[in-house]
Formats: structure tokens, sequence, C-alpha cells
């Protein structure tokens, strides 16, 4: 048995035919092989951006690389859900940058699991099963909260997967070096090194899959291009042999994932994020090929103020956390490419 309950996580029982708040199942739903992940990150690190932006390139990646596989959203909710409330903002995202409400207002609703197919891919036994994406994402004011209570979001303990996602401008050590590198942005949400704090907690002893993933990296990117003289930070980010200076596509490969996981390890050090790295090493000390460092940009270019000319968006490794996942189980996986 590879699924698990989508709105609690839980393995469920052999015959169980509805979830643990007793909703019915999908047709099918207890021999298919589920992913189960949770976004979690403060307000305003990406969240929802990050979520658009997948979804559409494991749509686009599909339909390019695997001519019978088709990425869609399993139920009516799911579909009415993410157009709503992901796609919209996207393409308002790419119109222009009036302030957006906060999330305050954002309903119960939009935290709902989204179910997506993944399609059918073979198991061990070479058998046809299909897979599921089930992923949801987290109030970031809850994630903030130092109060949060430890009990709730169980889902988080029986996550396959957790993308931490965080804005490098709310990292304290790195805050002044990207002075001026971006649009002064509407919202902003608490720091990372709190919001992991959190996870800590709701993760308790358990130790689901921790995807440590900078969002927004294009800011950062954007030191490269900095025209400041004696900028250390212009000859590292501008390094054209790092892995991180380019998107692989739709190609995955496990050793340029972990090269690029040293070198965005390696990246905080210098940014001095010392207690978000020691944080993690500790908590994964004993599970350390848990965690992995990642880089993504929904947006792929800082967004420009009221400027209405953006002619779109160039994602950057957007899919990494989730293939590094999906790879183990060959899915999404084609000929070329490789896990481990
Ligand atoms: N430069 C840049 N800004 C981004 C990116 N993704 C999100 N943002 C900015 O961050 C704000 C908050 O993003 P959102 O996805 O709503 O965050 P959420 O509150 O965590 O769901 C957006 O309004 C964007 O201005 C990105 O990839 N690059
Ligand atoms: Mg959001």
């Amino acid at each position: 048995m590879f699924a698990r309950c989508p709105e609690t996580y839980k393995p469920l029982e052999p015959g169980q035919t509805t979830t643990y708040n007793g909703n019915p199942l999908l047709p099918g739903w207890e021999d298919s092989v589920t992913h189960c992940v949770v976004m979690a990150g403060a307000r305003a690190s990406g969240k929802s951006l990050y979520l658009a932006v997948l979804i559409k390139q494991l749509e686009l990646m599909a339909l390019q690389r695997f001519t019978r596989v088709t990425i869609k959203a399993a139920d009516e909710s799911t579909r009415q859900r993410y157009k709503e409330n992901y796609e919209r903002p996207l393409y308002e995202e790419m119109k222009h940058m009036a302030p957006t409400p906060t999330s305050a207002n954002v309903d119960a609703y939009q935290r709902d699991p989204f179910i997506f197919k993944l399609g059918k891919w073979p198991d061990a036994n070479n058998d046809l099963r299909e897979h599921y994406l089930v992923i949801r994402d987290v109030a970031g004011e809850d994630l903030e909260n130092p109060n949060l209570d430890p009990n709730s979001m169980e889902f988080f303990r029986y996550a396959d997967l957790v993308i931490f996602l965080f804005d490098p401008t709310r990292v304290r050590s790195i805050a002044p070096y990207l002075e001026g590198m971006y649009a002064r942005q509407s919202q902003t949400g608490g720091e990372p090194e709190r919001v992991l704090d959190n996870i800590a907690r709701l993760i308790g002893d358990e130790r689901p899959k921790l995807a440590v993933t900078i969002a927004k990296f294009d800011i950062l990117q954007s030191l490269a291009k900095k025209s400041v003289q004696d900028n250390k930070w212009k000859s590292i980010m501008a390094n054209e042999g790092a892995a991180f200076s380019r998107d692989t596509g739709w190609s995955y490969q496990y050793h340029n994932q972990w090269i690029l996981h040293l070198e965005i390890q390696s990246l905080l050090r210098k940014f001095e994020a010392h207690e978000l790295l020691n944080t993690i090493e500790e908590l994964y000390a004993n599970e350390p090929s848990k965690y992995s460092y990642f880089a993504v940009s929904a947006l792929g270019e800082a967004p420009k103020g009221q400027d209405l000319d953006r002619k779109g968006i160039a994602p950057y490794r957007v899919l990494d956390p989730v293939r590094w996942h999906l790879g183990r189980f060959g899915v999404l996986m084609g000929k070329e490419d490789t896990y481990q």
C-alpha cells in the first residue's frame, strides 16, 4: 500500500474508502502512489507564486517530454481552487505589481490539499500505477506564530516532503547586501529562522524530506550585475561555472542537484546565515540525506515596481525540490535523467 490519506497524510488502512475526515477517496486511490507535500514559509515568502508556477512547469514538461502523460487536477475542487487562487495571481503578477491584499483574508478553502495526477509509472514489479501529487500551502501567519500549537498541522509529520521556502531578503545577515537590489515589496513576512523553529516543532521526532529552498533567487542573482567595485558578491554570483548559474531545463541529473546543494549551503555560509544552517544540520544530524538545499525563482526576474512591460516569466529551477523526491520513484524521469 503506497497511498496515504490526502487530508491528514496518514497511511491508509487496507480497504479504507474514505479519508480520516470521512470524505470519499478518489476511485482507485488505494492502488495509487501518493506523494504528500507541504509548502511551508513565512507570509510573502513566495509560496503561492511558486505553487502556481510549479504546476505550470510540470504540465509543460509532461507535454514536451512524455507523450503518454498529462498532468492534471485530479478533482474539480483542485481545478477550481488552483485556477482562482494561484493561476490568476500569477497572471496578475505578470501584468502589474499593484499591492495585493495580504493573506489575512484568504479563506481556509485555499489551505485544503491540491491533488494532481502525475500519470502512470512502473513500480518495483514493473506494474503501472497511478501517481498523485498531493500538495498543500500552509498559512504563513501560522508558521510565524511563536505560540503555534506543536500538535496542530499533524500532516507535517506524515509528509513525504516539506518544501521550506524562504525569502533571502528576510534573512538578517543577508538583507544589507541586497539593499536597493529589488523593488520594495508591498508585503513582508517574518524571519525564516522563526518559521524553521516552528517546522521543527511540528515534525517532532519525524524527519520528512526537507527541501530548504531560497525563493526569489533572482534577487540574489542580480548581485552579479551590481556595478559597485569591491563587491565580493558580484564575483561569487557571476561565477558562470557554478551550478546555480544555470537552469537545467527539463533534464534532471542527480550530480547536478548534489552540487547545487553544496553550492547553496556554502553560499548561505558566506552570507552568514549561521542560525539557519546550524538548525538544519542539528535537526537532521542522524538523517543527513533527508535534507537538501535548493534555489528557485518563480518569476525569474525581480518585478519592477508598476512596470507594465514585463515580457512574462522565466522560472528558474522551480521543479528541483519536487523532482528530488519524485526521481526516486522514476516519476517524470526520462531516459537521459539520472537519480543516483
Ligand atoms: N523577485 C521575485 N519576487 C517574487 C518571486 N516570487 C514571489 N515574489 C514576490 O513576493 C510576493 C509574495 O509572493 P506570494 O507568492 O504571494 O507569497 P506567499 O504569501 O508566501 O504566498 C509577490 O507579490 C512577489 O512580488 C520571485 O520568484 N522573484
Ligand atoms: Mg500565499
